[in-house]
């Protein structure tokens, strides 16, 4: 017998999806749906949206900015940096460029402070260690997140994101005093063993581990 075109087919000639798929695709369409209400819910409630204020600025009016800050509250020098002691509660400035950050900051613990980031050139990375924080410095943008230090001690500022050939070498240094601790002096001394051979160590470790992102 021959068959044609114009012949209707039967009415329900598919196979209909089975009970288990059709379960699956419910399942799978709820977890899409939970994954979607998360990233709101993340932004609203995550807690992980930075501290404090951002704001465009111009590279050359943040680096100006920074020298008047250096100016101001310098109180010694590390390894030909200087290194500043603003009072607790006032806002630091801090300068990420290829292939540095400026200044040497010193702070208090317990105190609060409003840190500003920002780039001269490119982007950069700001990673803490040996803490787990991190924070984009982007040129253009002034970014001042409200910190309180909590723990005494020197940390390394790595630059976590590649910015050129002298990329392993951008290790800056913030030093906490524990709170109580006599304020001002020199910090000649606090250059030590830390700033020469082991903190470019450091630096390649901090490259390694920060910049998967
Ligand atoms: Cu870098």
């Amino acid at each position: 017998m021959y068959r044609t075109g114009i012949e209707a087919p039967e009415r329900v000639w598919w196979k209909k999806v089975g009970r288990h798929e059709k379960i699956w695709v419910w399942i799978a369409f709820a977890w899409c749906m939970v994954l979607f209400a998360m990233m709101p819910l993340w932004h609203l409630r995550g807690g992980q949206n930075p501290s404090g204020i951002r704001h465009r600025v111009d590279p050359a009016a943040y680096q100006a900015r920074v020298l008047e800050f250096v100016q101001e509250y310098q109180v010694g020098t590390d390894n030909g940096l200087p290194v500043v002691e603003p009072p607790p509660g006032s806002d630091v400035y801090l300068q990420a460029s290829q292939y540095a950050w400026l200044p040497v900051v010193r702070l208090r613990q317990g105190a609060e402070y409003t840190l500003h980031l920002s780039s001269l050139d490119v982007n950069h990375g700001f990673s803490l260690y040996p803490l787990n924080i991190n924070f984009q410095v982007v040129p253009g943008y002034d970014y001042g997140l409200r910190i309180v230090p909590n723990q005494p001690g020197e940390f390394h500022v790595m630059c976590n994101e590649f910015c050129g050939i002298g990329h392993h070498l951008m290790v800056g240094k913030i030093i906490v005093e524990p709170a109580g601790a006599a304020v001002g002096g020199s910090a000649d001394g606090l250059a030590g063993g830390t700033a020469g051979g082991r903190s470019s160590a450091d630096a390649d470790g901090g490259a390694n581990t920060g910049g998967g992102r």
